[in-house]
């Protein structure tokens, strides 16, 4: 058995919920933050067969959208003089970390 962990957007976060759902998968959400842009993320667990494993990885690939955004950053050119200077990021898609599970039990 494997344990699933994908950190999937916020934006696309609804549309894997209800497509791992409708394979049958039983999934986790949890609510959590990016540290580099501090924005909603969110992190599915998936607890599966590891045959099944590369059906996780196909939903989340279909459902979970890459795309390019610009963000803020500032640099510091000391006596309290700041300058503003947007980076462009890659957002969405999934990070996706598969884990060996030792025992799975159900009380
Ligand atoms: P964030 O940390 O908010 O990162 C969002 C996106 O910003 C990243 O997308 C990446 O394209 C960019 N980014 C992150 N750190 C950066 C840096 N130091 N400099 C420049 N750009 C940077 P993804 O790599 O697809 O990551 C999406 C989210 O997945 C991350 O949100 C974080 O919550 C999680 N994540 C990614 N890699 C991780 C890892 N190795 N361990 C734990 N969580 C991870």
């Amino acid at each position: 058995m494997k344990l699933v962990l994908a950190i999937v957007s916020g934006d696309d976060s609804s549309k894997v919920s209800r497509a791992l759902t409708k394979a049958n998968f039983s999934v986790t959400k949890l609510a959590t933050t990016g540290g580099f842009l501090m924005s909603g993320n969110t992190t599915f667990i998936v607890g599966t067969d590891d045959e099944k494993v590369d059906d996780v990885l196909d939903i989340l690939d279909k459902n979970s959208k890459t795309r390019k955004q610009m963000v803020p950053t500032s640099a510091s050119y000391g006596a309290g003089m700041f300058s503003s200077m947007p980076i462009e990021v890659q957002v969405g898609g999934a990070t996706v970390f598969i884990l060996d599970v030792e025992q799975f039990v159900k009380l």
